[in-house]
């Protein structure tokens, strides 16, 4: 008997755009993917991404069981043989060396799995390790610490409202082809050009005429890492021409006389031949926002891993709001999501109290952020003897092998550990140094729910998706991987179900926490009724369940009947839209005195390093990363349908400098810096400034002992051989552009 085909709905779970997908499923085959014309965000987009999770579920090499590595021969075990062998080896480096001595790496997917942003925290908190790393400090760290020291809280991060703005200027930020960061926005083509159409302004700073910059009225090339330069300028001429207007805001904003004071010596004539664009035109754009009535400026990759990442971040904060753009409808907003953001029961953030510098690295003495240590420091903390060392480690969705600053050091670090964990899809360039490697599922055989990425949509949105297959029987689900372990690790007597005892406590502990807090929607309310209510579910769905009843859209289990509930998510897979963003200020506000502050000492502070490094001139070369549609960081490059085609990892440069250097498309030229030498092949693309030139990143798949056919078929070389672990923002974000490299034509 033919079977039928099945349509079901799922949020993309690979990017930050969180498209709704219509997956057509005949049996256990996938037979086609497209975008769901119903979801309230995305509207039907998709890109080549979302189409190949069918081939990423059917790779033969996406792992499927748990394994052992034996030498560099790697045996499939039973789940019980692997949990056995994980904990023995991480528990003796425990036993051997202390708590600190367990390292822990958490990549970039585990903000797009309910496991990773649920359980895998708790795990990590169980360890009680000081060396806690993740892509966070190679990504958006900036932007959490001039939201925290402005607006009281890391994740108060406003967001452009882009679909109401008359001006949006877009800077180090390719969202054509990222598909947007820190701002969940499907289909950025689109929205732009309904701002165009209604008469508005786009603009884009980038040292690249990219995709996005294409579509631009206005595009500035600007010398790598020189933003903060042209942001100082913009914020003199509002000072300097009387254009401050902060409206609403005036009676919510410390600190303006301070930025006017810091200012002060950046006027347009002053930056113009540093970051190379003309003072008029940083004069125009001044002018354009504040004449704008809705204007908002949006930074991103280029403007958060660059050396002045942080005063970067904040001075686009300080313009939205000296422009009165903060917190208006069409400038930036703050979200208000269904879950995790701030509420009447946040509390303000005391005097003092920092995620920043709370303790630092054993090493080199870099200072803590959010909890975690910079990625930067990482190999200092695996190759340096002494107590504290790490000597075991713990990767969850992570490939810090190829995505981290100077990767050899890292690699060859990695390989010198003495005993390695990794929860995983692939054996790849970080998971071959693992000894036990556990699988997790497919993205189609899991539930889902944008937990981290909801807080920074450009409209309220909640959209909860049902797993497309159910798991194999051979399989565990990530948040049982996660708890297993953790049972595992634990001296606690957690009886004969540990899984099972443990995501108890977890839920309970939540629950109890909430009837505690005042400003709760269940204030005082009993813990027990609550559990009992949520009884029905387990893992992931009933904390998530919990989390959306108690959530400002809730249905406060019965004080609000109307609200949400995931049982009422679960009845509408195309998602809710929860509205446009509304203004937030002053409830939004963490800071100590319940004001924007708009001139934080530690950052202010920080204006004394630009100037330095300013007057210590520039490389001739400098290099900046970017992106590709079929690509994502350095995963995905398994699947053929989005490694066909050209070449795509090679060397841009700009006719002027190919001419100097002899070179024509296709020659091989040598790029050095720093920590190390790699070979490219240059293509000449008239697009980039001349004296830049990049790479993309996540690329060099040719290292031994890994299990990914077609990457390795379509290796390329890997940009953060380049890049240096020594750099770092003031935040201690890694620095990913605008490295000083030096070339050389490579004669055949
Ligand atoms: N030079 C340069 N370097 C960069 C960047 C750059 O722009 N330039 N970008 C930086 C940024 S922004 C980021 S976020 C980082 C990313 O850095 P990482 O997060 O370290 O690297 P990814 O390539 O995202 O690796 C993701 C890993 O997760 C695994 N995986 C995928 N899905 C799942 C899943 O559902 N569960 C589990 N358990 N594992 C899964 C993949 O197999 C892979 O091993 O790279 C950074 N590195
Ligand atoms: N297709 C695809 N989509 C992705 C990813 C992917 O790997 N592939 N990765 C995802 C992840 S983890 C992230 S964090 C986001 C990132 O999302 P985006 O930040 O939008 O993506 P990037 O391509 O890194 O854009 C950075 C831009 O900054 C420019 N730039 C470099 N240096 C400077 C500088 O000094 N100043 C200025 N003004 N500009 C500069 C670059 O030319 C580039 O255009 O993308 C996500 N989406
Ligand atoms: S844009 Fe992102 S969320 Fe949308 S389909 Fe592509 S990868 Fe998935
Ligand atoms: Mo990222």
């Amino acid at each position: 008997m033919e079977k039928e085909t099945v349509v079901s709905y799922k949020t993309c779970p690979l990017c930050e755009a969180t498209c709704g997908l219509e997956i057509h499923t005949v049996g256990k085959n996938v037979v086609d993917i497209r975008g769901d014309k119903l979801d309230p965000l995305s509207k039907g987009y998709l890109c080549p991404k979302g189409y190949s999770l069918k081939e990423l579920h059917d790779d033969p090499d996406r792992i499927r069981k748990p394994m052992i590595r034996e030498g560099t021969l790697w045996r499939e075990v039973s789940w019980t043989e692997a949990f056995r062998e994980a904990a023995k080896g991480l528990r003796s480096v425990r036993e051997k060396y202390g708590s600190s001595s367990l390292g822990v790496y958490i990549g970039n997917p585990s903000a797009h799995t309910l496991a990773g942003q649920l359980y895998f925290r708790q795990l990590v908190r169980s360890l009680g390790t000081k060396n806690v790393f993740s892509a966070s400090t190679m990504d958006q760290v900036p932007k959490h610490l001039a939201a925290e020291l402005m607006f009281g809280d890391v994740i108060n991060i406003p967001v452009p409202d882009i679909d109401r703005t008359d001006y949006l200027m877009i800077i180090g930020a390719n969202p054509l082809v990222s598909n947007g960061s820190m701002m969940t926005a499907p289909n950025m083509r689109k929205r732009i050009k309904d701002l165009q159409n209604r008469g508005g302004k786009f603009v884009v700073i980038d040292p690249v005429k990219t995709i996005t910059a294409q579509q631009a009225d206005v595009h500035h090339m600007i010398r790598p890492g020189t933003d903060a330069l042209f942001l100082l300028g913009i914020v003199h001429t509002l000072f300097k021409e009387e254009l401050i207007s902060l409206e609403r805001l005036a009676h919510h904003v410390n600190g303006v006389e301070e930025v006017r004071k810091a200012a002060s010596d950046f006027s347009p004539e002053a930056v113009s031949s540093l970051c190379e664009i003309e003072a008029d035109d940083i004069r125009e754009v001044a002018r354009d926002m504040a004449a704008s009535p809705k204007a908002a400026v949006y930074g991103r990759m280029g403007t958060c891993t660059q050396l002045f990442g942080t005063v970067t971040t904040w001075l686009i904060n300080v313009i939205n709001t000296l422009t009165g753009n903060l917190d208006r409808e069409g400038g930036v907003m703050f979200t208000n999501p269904v879950t995790g953001g701030v509420t009447a029961s946040s509390k303000r953030r005391k005097e003092g109290s920092i995620h920043f510098g709370r303790f630092h690295s054993r090493t080199r003495s870099v200072p803590e952020v959010l909890g975690e240590l910079p990625v930067n420091t990482m190999a200092d903390e695996i190759e340096n003897p002494g107590e504290g060392q790490v000597k075991g480690l713990l990767s969850f969705a992570g490939n810090p092998a190829l995505s981290a600053p100077n990767s050899r050091r890292l690699q060859k670090a990695l390989g010198q550990l003495d005993f390695m964990v990794s929860i995983d899809i692939y054996l790849n360039e970080t998971t071959r140094n693992a000894n036990v490697i556990f699988p997790a599922p497919s993205p189609l055989e899991k539930e889902h729910y944008d937990l981290a990425l909801y807080k920074f949509s450009v409209r309220n949105i909640s959209n909860y998706s049902k797993s497309i297959f159910s798991l194999p029987s051979d399989m565990l689900n990530e948040w049982e991987i996660i708890l297993h372990l953790m049972a595992e690790l634990s001296d606690e007597d957690l009886g004969k179900d540990p899984v099972e005892a443990l995501d108890t406590n977890l839920i309970t502990a939540m629950v109890t926490k909430e009837v505690k807090k005042t400003g709760s929607p269940i204030f005082e309310y009993e813990a027990e009724e609550i559990l009992e209510e949520l009884s029905k579910r387990k893992g992931p769905s009933r904390l998530l369940d919990f989390l959306i009843r108690v959530g400002p859209y809730g249905d406060h289990f019965g004080r609000n009947p109307e609200g949400l509930t995931l049982a009422y998510l679960e009845e509408h897979p195309h998602g809710v839209d929860l509205g446009p963003l509304k203004p937030r200020i002053p409830e939004v506000l963490l800071t100590p005195s319940g004001k924007v502050e708009l001139a934080p000492e530690l950052i202010v502070r920080d204006i004394e390093r630009l100037r330095q490094k300013c007057a210590e001139g520039r490389s001739k070369y400098m290099l900046i990363g970017r992106r590709d549609l079929r690509s994502n960081n350095s995963w995905m490059h398994n699947l053929q349908g989005l490694v066909k085609g050209k070449d795509r990892c090679t060397l841009w440069l700009h006719t002027k400098d190919a001419q100097q250097l002899g070179l024509s498309s296709g020659d091989r030229v040598k790029v050095i810096s720093r920590t190390g030498e790699l070979q490219a092949s240059a293509e000449i693309n008239d697009n980039i400034m001349p004296g830049v030139i990049s790479l993309p990143h996540g690329w060099g798949h040719l290292l031994s002992g890994t299990r990914m056919e077609t990457a390795s078929k379509h290796a390329g070389v890997n940009m953060n051989i380049l890049t240096d672990d020594l750099e770092a923002d003031l935040s201690g974000n890694a620095v990913l552009n605008g490295i000083p490299v030096v070339l050389e034509p490579i004669s055949n």
